[in-house]
């Protein structure tokens, strides 16, 4: 192809992966004889995922983890997974002990998320900054669904002396893309399901080590297997444990049974 070649010579990597694009749109309505029907379809298609703003959705739902494949180095360190499309950044600084912040009847189970950060070395990370983000129990993200507080279920909070952490939140129910959207309607249309299996988003960050995007999973999770957008990773999988002891409850100012879960958090050292 004379023009795509004369566009890598001049432009770099913009003009060789455009040219590139354009070669396999250009392969795809060749082989299917796309009608201007069709076409303005898909027009009309691309303007309602952006009125909708779908655009980071629909790109995570069917992009995002080849990125993150083509990007993946373990090394070490804990397995990455994508962040995901309701990232904030500037969520609240927790103070102890740590609660995300929830509404006053925030509906679900409670959960203690503990664990710890440490180095690829072994070394314990004091200090380090844990960002989480989730869905509450109806699997809605705030800021992306209506009716609930600026930074439900996010926050920002750091390790203790020996790298440890706990914090108080709700277990997450699964994550359903919403039917109504174009996103939605694509997926039904393409006979698949919409769920995510529930899960915990970080971002954990030590001075001298690489930032770690991940997502934390529950055992026995019905979508672990078909998750919609495929980011799941096994190591990434952790036992959500039931806790009865009235002693343990008591110490976190509980008098009925509740979850907890554990990670154990690695990160690479900075190159
Ligand atoms: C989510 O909650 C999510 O984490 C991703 C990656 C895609 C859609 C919804
Ligand atoms: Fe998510």
């Amino acid at each position: 192809m004379a023009v795509a070649e004369r566009t890598r010579a001049v432009n770099g990597r913009v003009a060789e992966i455009f040219a590139d694009l354009l070669e396999s749109l250009t392969a795809l309505v060749e082989k299917h004889r796309i009608t201007f029907d069709e076409y303005r379809q898909a027009i009309g298609f691309l303007e309602d995922v952006s009125r909708q703003r779908e655009v980071p959705l629909i790109m995570d739902v069917f992009l995002a983890v080849t990125v993150d494949n083509v990007n993946h180095i373990a090394n070490g360190g804990t397995e990455s997974s994508i962040e995901g499309p309701y990232y904030v950044a500037g969520a609240p600084v927790l103070e102890l002990p740590y609660e995300l912040p929830r509404r006053d009847e925030e509906p679900g189970d409670v959960l203690f998320c503990s664990g710890s950060v440490r180095s690829a070395s072994g070394a314990v990370l004091p200090g380090a900054t844990l960002d989480m983000w989730q869905a509450n129990a109806d699997g809605q993200y705030s800021q992306f669904s209506e009716g609930l507080p600026r930074h439900n279920l996010r926050g920002r909070f750091t390790t203790d002396e020996q790298g440890r952490f706990e914090v108080r939140t709700v277990v997450p129910a699964a994550y359903e893309i919403p039917k109504a959207g174009p996103t939605g309607r694509l997926l039904s249309a393409l006979g698949r399901h919409h769920f995510r299996p529930a899960h915990l988003h970080f971002k954990v960050s030590h001075p001298d080590h690489e930032l770690l995007t991940t997502q934390i999973f529950f055992e026995g999770d019905p979508w672990l297997d078909s998750d919609v957008v495929g980011a799941v990773k096994e190591p990434l999988v952790v036992r959500l444990e039931k806790k009865d002891a009235s002693e343990w409850l008591a110490k976190r100012g509980l008098d009925r049974p509740c979850y907890a879960c554990s990670y154990d958090f690695i990160l690479r050292r900075r190159a």
